[in-house]
């Protein structure tokens, strides 16, 4: 249970919500009011399990008998961290900036320290796990190969500042994996959509619950280490390989194929136009 005595113990934090407390494992997600974190905290629940769900931004109210803390607050700030890893088995790092749309001082605000802060909380902490949403941006500039899918553990290509940020976080994982030994998964996120949108999403597509499969895997199998997993769903065009996915149990089970008539038929150019590249759009010089 964490203090709501901010006065006395000078913590950051503001619980909106708490669940009854139990004999339960404690997870901790930042960026919890997004849209893979509200999803993620309905899908990932399961008995013995309590979520504890950070954001800056309003969520939803507590459904009864949901086991999860509400809290407002930021992960960029480490009192905020200190508190809110405590007692925790595992951080899903979902906070941050998720598009190309910002400054490179607002990428090194949020997403670089920021996810120092989360990773430095954890450790202090002694929490075990950290799982990190990276972003297939990270390698976005190497190129779609006709004949072969794209590796596990590409080396960093990043197509924007936002990829050069998630390579840093992936970086930052890898330091704390190796001088500390925290368990980090780091997820080479596609394109998480409740269906796919345009002709690049064929390959990229993450479902909703192949993204729930994804997580919970990484959250579940023993010991991994220090990985990096695509995070794609299971779809016909795929474009990077599951190998590594399958390596820690994520077994993705929709195929964007399913929605390929409706978007192509809606595209003039067929798609054709697409960068050639893991990226696709953000490759272009004016992105
Ligand atoms: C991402 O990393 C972004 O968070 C998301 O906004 C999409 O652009 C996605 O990649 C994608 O490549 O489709």
């Amino acid at each position: 249970m964490l203090s709501r005595d901010c006065a006395t113990t000078q913590r950051r934090i503001v619980v909106i919500e708490e669940s009854t407390p139990r004999e339960s494992e404690v997870v901790l997600v930042t960026g919890a009011a997004g849209s893979i974190g509200s999803m993620l905290r309905r899908s990932l629940v399961r008995r013995g399990r309590h979520l504890r769900l950070l954001d800056t931004a309003a969520q939803d109210p507590l459904a009864p008998g949901e086991d999860a803390d509400l809290i407002v607050g930021s992960f960029l700030d480490a009192a905020v961290m200190a508190d809110a890893c405590r007692d925790a088995v595992a951080v899903v790092h979902l906070g941050g900036l998720s598009t190309n749309d910002f400054e490179w001082d607002e990428y090194l605000d949020v997403n670089i320290n920021g996810t120092r802060v989360v990773l430095e909380a954890a450790r202090v902490a002694g929490v075990p796990r950290v799982i990190y949403a990276s972003s297939n941006h990270a390698v976005g500039f190497h190129p779609i190969a006709d004949e072969a899918v794209a590796p596990d553990y590409l080396f960093p290509r990043p197509d924007s500042l936002y990829g050069v940020s998630k390579v840093a976080g992936e970086s930052l994982c890898s330091l704390y994996h190796d001088r500390y030994g925290l368990d980090v998964v780091c997820l080479r996120i596609g394109s998480y959509r409740e269906r796919p949108a345009d002709i690049r999403q064929l390959w990229s597509w993450l479902s909703p619950g192949d993204c729930t499969r994804l997580f919970e895997a990484a959250m579940t199998i023993q010991r991994p280490g220090f990985r990096v997993v695509w995070g794609v769903s299971a779809n016909r065009r795929a474009a990077v390989t599951l190998d590594e996915a399958h390596a820690i149990g994520y077994y993705p089970l929709d195929d964007a194929e399913v929605f390929a008539d409706e978007i192509i038929s809606k595209n003039d150019d067929g798609g054709r136009d697409d960068p050639p590249f893991i990226g696709g759009s953000y490759t272009l010089p004016n992105s």
